[in-house]
């Protein structure tokens, strides 16, 4: 931190919104009369790091608007009928206790419910998990990653043993002459990442998989590469119709195969099925396309000259997400891609703690340190941290749709704390998650503006953002970083670790049980992950401050400190034998498959000016007019059919229900498919017609295909 002129102090921090953690330095006056000319007062600009090269986003140029929001909620408020009244924090927290504890009585301990957000930090997100099972008591604990990465996770323990987003550090990707994108835009959602991929896209080695034309797969052409433009749903069959070439032509790494993988033979016989002229029928890319990719992606692992597979949510939010991502793995697999340097598999995720948002115990399944709840070793060693009997210690809970379906019903959750998380427009089936908030006992939110979901709960607790407090977030390239605070925080709003250790005393816990000191969390934290897959115990704010680039895993040692692991499975992988797992999947195609009724193919995901439910980018002035308002891209031949032109008003009908969007027609769209984003209210919301079908292990739903008709709405 330094003074740069009276009052105005420098605070090198990083940006609220994606995984990309771009650095930043945010300016404000410490010493303004009121948090408010803080706030006021309040600039960024982009700082040198790894990631971001000193680069920010739109998003991220505009943050600082987020600090001064003009609805900014400040005091709890409680409903009385269809209105807010202010109440005091002492009121409401005895308010929430006294019907959690009714409620248990009535229910027991598991009608509580709890929903977290990978945007929270790593405190946060430990205590959460620790506050649910210890405070509360219930095993009804999920988050919003279950949406976003909970595939790639899922299918990265099955093949390595171990889930980090990306195994190796994001710059590592510079000088990669073959990068391929499955399902990811990240020329909108993480613009500073498209100059990693400079080096590929030059070279004519970018090769982006997606049904439509994005700005990425733009660049993938303009530069030589390829764009393969998928039919929604079927990059399964492309990843064995891919993997199928590859072995076929001789272009796979033997030695690789032989010395670090195994399984091979029991993952052939479902590749072999995948002739290159019956992929190209499912998938609609063609087999000369198909050639190219797989032989740029072998000639530059061969040569050396790094060649590196990548997924996002375009191949994971499917009901089959986990065993495309699966095949994707095996294609990177007999490339011999994992864990060689310079090569390389990775997921990109999302948010901005996505990574460390599901290491510390907010997910149904699991305990800090990545530990499975179900393991008598891990609740042994979590609860000696935590000071309670390992029985005390509640079992899995439901996941985080499941949970939501079952809000109101016999033997369900009947209340729910939400923190971090605009469930009201980014739970798929929306409508009908609408009606089980409603049929809640009590809904409790946590945010700083008035979400959707915070406009339907019973109780809204104001908390602190980003900048007004500090902490920790593990970035998509698992490299731990700070949040650090900037601008004087507004009276009356209170941080999320003070709000819990007063309801942790109102349900009978002793205060001390739950610090309220990021610092103090953090150093638990470190203990509880100490032996873990997730191991954070050599990581300490004094590192971390003095500049230390560490990736966990980062173990506390005796002999010196540990340098964190920047680069995982070079010598060996997390499973039992060491080697990587070939995991043999089937096809099975998308959920629900278009008809007479439901003719086309609606896909969602994001736009560059907006983020997720856009509760805090509808908010900034210059977002909200670089995108304002909800559209549905689609063919012009398309949007013809269905007797609309360019910017008439259509309607999206499912089997769920029906969406309004403005036609955008794009000539480089699908015929059988049209795109709309995810970020809007009421009537707009995409999540009104997707399909809650959820994938077998990850359980995430299947967000990206949906079967639709498009009417005009006029
Ligand atoms: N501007 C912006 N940036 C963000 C976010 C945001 O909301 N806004 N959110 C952050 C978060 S949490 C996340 S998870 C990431 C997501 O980052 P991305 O995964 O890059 O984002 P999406 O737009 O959801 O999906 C990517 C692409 O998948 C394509 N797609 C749809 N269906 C299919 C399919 O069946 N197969 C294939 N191969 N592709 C398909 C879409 O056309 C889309 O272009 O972005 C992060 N960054
Ligand atoms: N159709 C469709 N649906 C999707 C997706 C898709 O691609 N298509 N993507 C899915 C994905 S990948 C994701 S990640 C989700 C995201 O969807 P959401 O979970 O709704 O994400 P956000 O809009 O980021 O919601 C975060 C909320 O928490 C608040 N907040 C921010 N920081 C804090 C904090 O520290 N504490 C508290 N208490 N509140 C805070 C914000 O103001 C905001 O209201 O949506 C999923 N839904
Ligand atoms: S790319 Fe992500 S982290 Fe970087 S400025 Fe944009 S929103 Fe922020
Ligand atoms: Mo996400």
């Amino acid at each position: 931190m330094s003074i740069t002129s009276r009052n105005l102090v420098a605070t090198s921090s990083h940006c609220p919104y994606c995984g990309l953690q771009c650095a930043m330095t945010i300016t404000a006056d410490s010493a303004a009369a009121t948090p408010g000319d803080s706030a006021r007062s309040a600039t960024v600009e982009g700082r040198a790091f790894p990631t971001n090269r000193g680069g920010l986003c739109q998003k991220g140029w505009t943050s600082a608007e987020l600090l001064r929001a003009p609805d900014r909620i400040v005091t709890p408020l409680v409903r009385r009928g269809d209105e807010f009244v202010e109440t005091g924090w002492d009121e409401a927290l005895d308010l929430i206790a006294g019907k959690i504890r009714a409620i248990q009585q009535q229910h027991g301990n598991d009608a509580i419910g709890v929903f977290g957000g990978g945007g929270l930090t790593n405190e946060k997100a430990y205590i959460l998990g620790k506050f649910a099972r210890v405070a509360l008591r219930t095993s009804n604990i999920d988050y919003n990653g279950r949406w976003c990465m909970s595939s790639a996770a899922a299918a990265g323990i099955r093949s390595f043993g171990v889930d980090r987003g990306l195994p190796f550090p994001v710059s590592d990707l510079t000088r990669a002459r073959a990068i391929m994108i499955y399902g990811g835009n990240v020329a909108e959602t993480m613009p500073p990442f498209v100059g990693h991929l400079a080096t590929a896209a030059d070279a004519g080695g970018l090769i982006v998989v997606d049904p439509r034309r994005t700005a990425t797969a733009a660049r993938a052409e303009d530069g030589g590469g390829l764009h393969l433009q998928i039919k929604p749903g079927t990059d399964m069959a492309l990843a064995l119709g891919l993997a199928h070439i590859a072995i076929t032509e001789g272009l796979i790494d033997r030695d690789y195969l032989d010395a670090r993988t195994e399984g091979y033979d029991e993952y052939w016989p479902e590749v072999a099925q995948w002739l290159p002229e019956r992929t190209e029928r499912i998938t609609g890319v063609p087999v000369s396309h198909m050639r190219r990719a797989v032989r740029i992606l072998a000639a530059s692992q061969r040569d050396d000259t790094g060649s590196y597979i990548l997924t996002a949510r375009g191949a994971e939010q499917h009901a089959d997400g986990t065993d495309t991502v699966s095949a994707i793995i095996g294609l990177a697999m007999v490339l011999g891609l994992p864990g060689n340097r310079g090569s390389g598999y990775g997921c990109i995720t999302g948010q901005g703690n996505g990574q460390g948002g599901r290491e510390h115990g907010q997910k149904a399944d699991q305990l800090p340190g990545y530990r499975k709840i179900t393991d008598p070793a891990a609740r042994a060693h979590v609860a000696a941290v935590w000071g309670i009997d390992a029985d005390e210690l509640p079992g899995p809970g439901k996941s985080a749709y499941e949970l939501l379906d079952s809000l109101g019903q016999p033997g369900g959750v009947h209340a729910l704390l939400v923190h971090g998380s605009n469930i009201a427009l980014s739970a798929p089936r929306a409508g009908h998650i609408g009606e089980r908030l409603e049929a809640l006992d009590l809904l409790v939110v946590c945010d700083f503006v008035m979400s959707e979901t915070a406009a339907m709960a019973d109780v809204i607790l104001p908390v602190l953002q980003w900048a007004e407090e500090e902490g920790t977030l593990t970035s998509l390239e698992g490299r731990v970083i700070r949040r650090r605070t900037a601008v004087v925080p507004p009276e009356g709003a209170r941080g999320e670790l003070v709000i819990w250790r007063g309801l942790a005393e109102r349900l009978g816990q002793p205060a001390e049980r739950f610090p309220v000191a990021p610092r103090a969390v953090f150093d638990e934290l470190r203990r509880a992950s100490a032996g873990g897959i997730a191991d954070y115990s050599g990581v300490t704010y004094e590192r971390l401050d003095a500049g230390e680039a560490l990736h966990w895993p980062c173990p506390e040692q005796t002999a010196g400190a540990h340098p964190g692991t920047p680069r995982m499975f070079l010598d060996r992988f997390n499973t039992p034998t060491g080697r990587a797992r070939f995991i043999a999947v089937g096809y099975r195609g998308p959920a629900e498959s278009v008809d007479a009724a439901f003719p086309l193919i609606a896909i969602t995901g994001r736009v560059l000016a907006q983020y997720q439910s856009g509760a805090q980018t509808r908010r900034v002035a210059e977002l909200a007019q670089a995108a304002g308002e909800m559209f549905v891209q689609a063919h012009p031949d398309t949007a013809e059919r269905c007797g609309l032109r360019n910017g008439d008003l259509a309607q999206l009908v499912s089997r769920r229900g029906t969406t309004r969007a403005r036609v955008h027609c794009d000539e480089t769209m699908r015929a059988d498919t049209v795109f709309i984003p995810f970020h809007y209210p009421d009537a707009e919301r995409a999540n009104l017609i997707t399909n809650p079908a959820l994938d077998p292990t990850s359980r995430m739903p299947e967000f990206k295909v949906s079967a639709i008709r498009l009417e005009n709405a006029t």
